[in-house]
């Protein structure tokens, strides 16, 4: 028989309260209740295309203005939405963690930027994150939270779209419109990680001496099927260690995980953590 994993609060807590180097692992779950559409599910499409054959490379040489558009939208959801209280329990957390001397980390799938805007400090964001810019030719790195980010874009980020009208019904949007580098004035791109790049290697190495030293893993609010995030919370597991599962299933991703606690995350995680909001 399985040994299923325990939704007891008060066990939970005599476990957390002995960690000394805790990693809260997120994904799109835990911005779900500040409105941010997450990926798998009714929220993963964008007018007639799923978010992740957009979030590709191949996406944005095929077609710039496509995936500008798509990301001139999640920019304009996510500088619109507030934290949620997912978000600002594990920034209250982070503090009293500081206050004893023991560590909280928290790295994140997300791209919206709601950790720090709660008031997280030590946040790794694994796939970039929205407010920032890449040049497609000198390669700098700028945040620019303009919104719209271009003139050309102003107007063009509705999410859904009356079934009637399609893409080819809108003026088509050039390339010389898109967003410049400051620099250079060449073609910018969002500062994301998409499927099929790989992570940055520091942010990359970071995540991996977290998950191999810590000793004690909150995984909040994701599917869990992405590369390489989908392997740190049962390396823990693996490890020994205790990993506490937030997610609205009923089942846990891996029966190998201590705790499991089914709900929104918004509600649950405050209450495991203890604090009051
Ligand atoms: C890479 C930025 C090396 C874009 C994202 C090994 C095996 C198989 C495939 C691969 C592999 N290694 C690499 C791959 C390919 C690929 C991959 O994993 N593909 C998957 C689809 C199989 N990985 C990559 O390409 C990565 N690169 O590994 O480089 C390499 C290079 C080339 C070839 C091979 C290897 C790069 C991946 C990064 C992609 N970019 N985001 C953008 O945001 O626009 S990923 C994107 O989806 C998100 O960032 C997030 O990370 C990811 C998963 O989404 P989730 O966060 O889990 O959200 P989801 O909607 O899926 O689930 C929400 C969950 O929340 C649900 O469980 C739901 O129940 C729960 N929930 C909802 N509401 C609540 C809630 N829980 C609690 N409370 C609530 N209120
Ligand atoms: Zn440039």
């Amino acid at each position: 028989m399985f040994k299923r994993p325990l939704s007891d609060y008060n066990e939970f807590q005599k476990v957390l309260n002995q960690a000394q180097n805790i990693v809260a692992l997120t994904g799109a779950g835990v911005s779900a209740e500040s409105g941010i559409p997450v990926f798998r599910g009714p929220g993963g499409l964008w007018r007639t295309h799923r978010a992740t054959d957009l979030a590709t490379p191949q996406a944005f040489k095929a077609n710039p203005a496509l995936v500008w558009e798509f990301y001139h939208y999640r920019r304009e959801v996510a500088f619109n939405s507030q934290p949620n209280k997912a978000h600002i329990a594990l920034a209250k957390y982070e503090k009293i963690c500081q206050e004893q001397g023991r560590k909280f980390s928290v790295i994140t799938q997300n791209v919206d930027g709601l950790h720090k805007r709660a008031g997280s400090k030590n946040v790794l964001e694994l796939h970039g994150c929205l407010q920032q810019v890449i040049c497609t030719k000198c390669k700098i790195i700028e945040m620019n939270v303009n919104n719209p980010i271009c003139e050309a874009l102003r107007g063009r980020g509705f999410g859904i779209i009356d079934p009637s009208k399609k893409d080819q019904d809108l003026p088509i949007i050039q390339v010389k419109e898109l967003p410049k580098c400051s620099k250079c004035q060449a073609l910018v791109r969002p500062y994301i990680v998409w499927f099929g790049e790989n992570l940055d290697p520091d942010v990359l190495d970071n995540a991996r001496e977290l998950v191999e030293t810590c000793d004690l893993c909150l995984v909040i609010g994701t599917s869990s099927v992405v590369y390489p995030a989908a392997m740190f919370a049962p390396t823990v597991a693996e490890r020994g260690k205790p990993v506490a599962e937030f997610n609205l299933s009923e089942d846990p991703f891996d029966e190998e995980f201590s705790f499991h606690f089914s709900g929104p995350c918004g509600t649950t995680l405050p209450k495991a953590l203890g604090i009051d909001l």
